[in-house]
């Protein structure tokens, strides 16, 4: 598949998807959402692709949020399919098997903080400005920031962001934990690799059952949270890479994953 407003690579079983819309700053357009849900069908059919990372072309920006001049001319129902349409692309990535990285390289502004929020966790240029700035426009978040911002950083935290459309910089994200690491732009994409490749060196298996443990226990009480974990710890051993896993150990050689299911 040829795309326009994104490059899609993939190198030793670790995809990357740059956001190519520079002299836009990155800005996310209907056609650059469609192709992103392109990207993901690729990834979703591919059983050798273990890590996505995101990332933005060019030197300033991660996405600088949704396109203004699409959203100038959106009367309230096209600005709820548009909502909606970039909701369900940015909802894939949280549900994505995979693990999902965001290096932020620059601005990640309005759908921009959106999509970096919606990935596993986000790795950071000292460089990268994040912020809610739809306020400033005369709307609000509308790729999901309402709701994953706070039940990432806290209510009031997120409200002032929102509330204000104020940018952080990439130490202020690191301090309310909406950033793992803070980088120099020049070693950004190493970090993000490194942990990348570590990443990948870990069962397929096990790393979707972590991922949805995690994801699914977020949206209900802990009692069912354990129930969901257990479900996910019994689905390993449907795979022969905990027989490997744990037999590596005892044998005191490295494990050689397979990330398959049992036949
Ligand atoms: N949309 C379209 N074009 C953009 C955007 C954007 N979000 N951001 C920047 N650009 C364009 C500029 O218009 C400019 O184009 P041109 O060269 O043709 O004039 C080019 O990118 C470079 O930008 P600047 O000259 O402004 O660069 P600066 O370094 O001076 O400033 C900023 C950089 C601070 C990032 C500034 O460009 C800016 O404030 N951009 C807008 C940020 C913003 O408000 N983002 C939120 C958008 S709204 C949103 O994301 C809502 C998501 C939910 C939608 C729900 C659906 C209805």
């Amino acid at each position: 598949m040829t795309y326009e407003n994104i490059m899609f690579q993939t190198e030793d079983s670790i995809a990357t998807i740059t956001f190519n819309r520079p002299k836009a700053l990155n800005a996310l357009n209907n056609s650059l959402l469609t192709e992103l849900s392109q990207a993901l069908d690729e990834i979703s059919a591919n059983e050798d692709i273990k890590v996505l990372i995101l990332t933005g072309a060019g030197e300033k920006a991660f996405i600088a949020g949704a396109d203004i001049s699409e959203l100038a001319t959106c009367n309230s129902l096209q600005a709820k399919v548009f909502s909606k349409k970039g909701q369900a692309v940015i909802s894939r990535l949280q549900e994505l098997s995979i693990p999902v990285i965001a290096a932020v390289n620059g601005f990640a502004l309005g759908g921009g903080s959106e999509m970096a929020l919606a990935c596993d966790f986000i790795y950071a240029s000292e460089k990268a400005k994040f912020g809610l700035p739809e306020i400033t426009l005369g709307i609000i978040p509308g790729f999901g920031g309402t709701q994953r911002l706070p039940r990432l950083i806290g209510a009031a935290t997120a409200k002032e962001m929102i509330f204000t459309g104020k940018m952080i910089s990439a130490t202020e994200a690191r301090e309310i934990g909406m950033v793992n690491k803070v980088c120099p732009p020049e070693s950004l994409m190493a970090e993000v690799l490194k942990t990348a490749k570590e990443i990948a060196a870990r069962g397929k298996v096990s790393l979707r059952a972590a991922k949805q443990a995690v994801n699914s226990g977020l949206n209900v009480d802990i009692v069912r949270g354990c129930e969901i974990e257990c479900d996910a710890f019994a689905l390993c051993y449907a795979s022969p890479d905990a027989k490997e896993g744990t037999t590596a150990f005892l044998e005191k050689r490295k494990a050689d994953f397979k990330g398959k299911l049992l036949k």
